[in-house]
């Protein structure tokens, strides 16, 4: 273990910074191994402190000054730097240096593929100079960025370009200016030999501003979706939400080597070439509307994020959840809003609730830090973003609308709090949120328990509902939350009723307060079905006891298809959890005919969109279904989903063989109605693979694929099914793409999730590969990454290599990259789901890591949480 353990920071100690910095001007000389970095910084005493204490971390100190004076009153610390005896008002010069090349994890000023690029969020800016490195010291930046002209002709910083030039007849350099006053998180600066995709946006208001894609020589085939994207974004903001882009320059640089997907450094986004680079050649539709939702979701943290940032980090889903929440809501109005609602709902019901039962359970807002880097999580995104869209349900779009206003014109231009966010939306809308609030301080996941009841006599249907949080390891009292809970009621017809309570008609959505509550309809003739926790109205497990005939009927008769879809998801889960206990029981897997009928209703219905098809027929993951035991049975759950996907696809085979061959298209484009046809002709093919008898299906979608999306489904399906042709397919695809890491990654994620018995040896082989590297890591999340989250099977055996494997990958990481490898070992800290056995092999792993002398707090903080808990 480090020798003195990483110290932890708590919400509740929030103090205003000792000094602000008002303008920051910067220059940086360029050089691999010694950059020299100059920070001239107009500082101001806030408190009564004379000592200002500056973050820094690994950067070498050259020279302090004060007012021009050298300053010899400071002490250098392990973490920053200490000037005593300070005016109240001066300018401080520092100057140091830093080496890029070595700086393998990514953070602060660093190499890719020899442009240079910078990560600053959360804390990546003590790592390019000593600075107040806090989301609530904001400062307008001038930036100088010096270079050799010909290895670097772009150089880049936030703002607008004022000034060019030459140094001397090898190096040049170009000076920019921001003119909003921002944190230094959301500083950015590159510098490289890009080729550069151009476009023009005019805002609503009349601004020109030049759009600017940088990409890697040679891709600029694969821009153009960035840029359609990045132009719908602008247009969509301004019509949704009235806000318009402030700076005449959007640039967005792709670069190979990035820890998560993107960053939204003002005027000057960084990004992952995963979510810039397509064509139809390289990408699948997956990957097309991921592009679209990342670009999109940096876009529009320009207001969300950057014009009103957070004033600390505990508060990290003012900005996060909100912007996804805004991000979700540009997809589903530009897409399938029912398709996007079932994708965001997976992610919630399957690894969010997974986190929230976690030993890194926290609350939306945390109140309890080691490395803030930790907590870009799921629950504080996608969590966050719900809490977002419950407030959205309760206030309705129009007095929702009128609260973002009221934050905007409250908290222009500084630090806010997610304190208010909530306040501008209760203050416009005059609705109460008092009690809402615990859900930024509330962790784990409520269950909400319903009970109905018709009483014939009185004509009344009665729901009562009780909600109960278990307590979680960061958390042991829970309180009753506010949940909004959307119901609608179905006559035995399909028809709506109207809602009505106490004499009068009331709208769908139930403010469910109480620990227990009972809603009381009146006038309904005869007993109705419910169809409950619609839209996913609220973050919580729903527990009713359904029949099968009551869920077959919401599958059909449901207004909405995402109640449709929810009903199917039910019905599945009764047979996934009863063909579980069978299948411990030794008994065989079955599935009744009704469940058959009612999912060849759906692939029949020629009303319905086919990506919903694809949707309804998509069955829950293993980590969805792991989720729903306190001790998740491995072979048993893998066994009965494949075993449900075998008996679905030999019953429906002539319906699924028909839609397939229905659906060809001629044609590529990326469009949503060419988009779902393909997602549900691929989908028919995962099922048709599952006999023996398609596999030619398999290799001659391979064969004549005039996309990937069609190719890798073919892949995807002989991998999940193993048929013979895998190992072709797989060596073809390899040696079109080993030259290009981004299009080889999904071959690797294959791998990684290869379910057959070799696959771990076989991921050790593809390390050597010549398109992997365990320094990049987009390479090590789909080979490694897809072998310890998406191959239950290989990665929990019994003997335990798969855990050993994770382990030694971890402790290289550790030293490399800690951020990438504290994503890694979530499955890891999740062994309390797992047998004695298999627990015991993680925590040797989880002990081993702990003993390290070099262990970096990213994670420290995690292994010490799992193993205390
Ligand atoms: N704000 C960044 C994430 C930064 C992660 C730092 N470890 C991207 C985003 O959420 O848009
Ligand atoms: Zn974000």
């Amino acid at each position: 273990m480090t020798e003195s353990a990483p110290k932890a920071k708590y919400r509740s100690d929030y103090q205003s910074p000792s000094h602000f910095i008002s303008d920051v001007n910067l220059t940086f000389d360029l050089h691999e191994r010694d950059t020299h970095v100059t920070a001239i910084s107009t500082v101001k005493q806030n408190t009564d402190s004379t000592t200002l204490l500056l973050d820094g971390e690994g950067i070498e100190l050259v020279a302090v000054h004060i007012d021009g004076q050298v300053w010899s009153d400071y002490k250098q610390l392990k973490s920053g730097l200490e000037l005593s005896n300070l005016p109240a008002e001066f300018e401080l010069k520092i100057e140091n240096k830093i080496s890029p090349i070595t700086n393998s994890a990514l953070e602060g000023l660093y190499l890719s593929d020899g442009a240079y690029c910078t990560q600053c969020e959360a804390e990546g800016f003590r790592r390019i100079t000593y600075f107040l490195d806090r989301p609530d010291v904001l400062a307008t930046y001038t930036t100088k960025v010096i270079a050799d002209k010909v290895a670097f002709p772009h150089l880049l910083s936030n703002g607008n370009k004022v000034e060019e030039g030459e140094v001397d007849t090898q190096r040049h350099y170009v000076i920019w200016q921001d003119p909003h006053p921002k944190p230094c998180y959301l500083f950015a600066l590159v510098a490289g030999d890009f080729d550069v995709l151009r476009d023009q946006y005019t805002t609503r208001s009349g601004r020109k501003v030049a759009l600017e894609i940088f990409v890697d020589k040679g891709n600029l085939d694969r821009a153009n979706h960035a840029m359609v994207s990045l132009i719908n974004s602008m247009k969509w903001d301004e019509e949704r939400f009235g806000l318009e882009y402030d700076l005449d320059i959007y640039m967005i640089v792709a670069v190979d080597f990035f820890n998560m997907g993107a960053m939204e450094n003002k005027g000057l986004n960084v990004f992952n070439s995963k979510f810039v680079l397509a064509n139809e050649k390289t990408a699948t539709d997956t990957d097309y509307l991921g592009i679209e939702a990342v670009i999109g979701h940096e876009y529009f943290h320009n207001w969300t994020g950057n014009r009103v940032t957070c004033r600390d980090w505990f508060q990290l889903s003012l900005k996060e959840g909100l912007t996804v929440f805004r991000d979700q809501e540009f997809s589903s109005d530009l897409g399938s809003r029912a398709v996007n609602r079932i994708n965001n709902v997976r992610i919630i019901r399957g690894p969010q609730f997974a986190e929230d039962a976690s030993p890194m359970s926290h609350p939306i807002r945390p109140e309890k830090v080691i490395e803030m880097n930790n907590f870009y999580t799921l629950t504080v995104y996608e969590k966050g973003s719900e809490v977002i869209r419950m407030m959205h349900t309760l206030l309705g779009e129009g007095k929702f609308q009128a609260g973002m206003k009221l934050y905007f014109d409250r908290h222009d231009g500084t630090a806010a709090t997610c304190e208010d966010f909530v306040c501008a939306m209760e203050d416009a809308s005059g609705i109460d949120l008092t009690q809402f609030r615990r859900w930024y301080s509330q962790s784990g996941t409520p269950t909400v328990s319903v009970k109905a009841n018709y009483d014939e006599n009185t004509k009344t249907y009665a729901l009562t509902l009780t909600q109960r949080t278990k307590p979680t390891q960061d958390q042991q009292e829970k309180q009753a939350l506010h949940i909004p809970f959307d119901v609608e009621l179905y006559d035995s017809e399909g028809n709506v009723l109207e809602l009505q309570c106490n004499g009068g008609a009331v709208g769908n959505v139930l403010s469910f307060t109480q620990q227990e509550q009972t809603f009381v309809f009146e006038n309904v003739d005869t007993e109705p079905t419910p169809s409950m926790l619609r839209e996913f109205s609220a973050p919580v497990k729903l527990e009713f006891d359904y029949s099968d005939e009551q869920l077959a009927f919401l599958m059909i008769h449901a207004r909405n298809e995402f109640a449709k879809w929810d009903a199917g998801q039910m019905l599945l889960a009764k047979y996934v959890k009863s063909n579980v206990e069978a299948v411990l029981n030794q008994q065989a897997i079955t599935l009744p005919e009704l469940v058959i009928d009612a999912f060849r209703g759906v692939i029949l219905n020629d009303q319905l969109d086919p990506a919903f098809i694809a949707e309804v027929l998509s069955l829950p993951s293993f980590n969805e279904v792991a989720g729903w035991y306190d001790i998740v049975s491995v072979d048993a759950v893998c066994d009965v989903l494949k075993g449900v996907k075998h008996i679905i696809a030999t019953e429906l085979k002539d319906e699924l063989s028909a839609t397939y061959h229905s659906l060809g298209q001629q044609d590529y484009s990326v469009n949503h109605s060419a988009i779902a046809k393909r997602a549900l002709r691929n989908l028919c093919l995962q099922y048709l693979a599952t006999m023996e008898e398609y596999a030619s299906l398999v290799s001659n979608q391979f064969d004549v694929a005039n996309n990937m999306t069609d190719t890798i489904a073919a892949m995807v399906a002989a991998n999940s099914s193993s048929l013979p042709i895998r190992q072709n397919l797989m060596d073809r695809y390899s040696d079109d793409w080993s030259h290009d890491g981004l299009v080889m990654d999904k071959w690797f994620a294959l791998q990684g999730s290869n379910p057959s018995d070799n696959a771990l040896e076989n991921v050790k082989a593809c390390m050597s590969h010549t398109a992997f590297s365990l320094s990049n890591p987009n390479r090590v999340r789909s080979l490694i990454g897809s072998f310890l989250n998406m191959n239950p099977r290989r990665f929990h055996d019994k003997s335990g290599s798969g855990y050993q494997f994770a382990g030694e990958i971890l402790r290289s990481l550790n030293e490399s990259n800690p951020q990438v490898a504290s994503r890694l070992i979530d499955p890891l800290l999740k062994f309390k789901k797992y047998d004695a056995k298999r627990q015991a092999l993680i925590i040797v792993e989880l002990e081993k890591l702990k003993a390290m002398d070099n262990l970096a707090n990213d994670l420290y903080e995690k292994v010490t949480k799992a193993l205390d808990a």
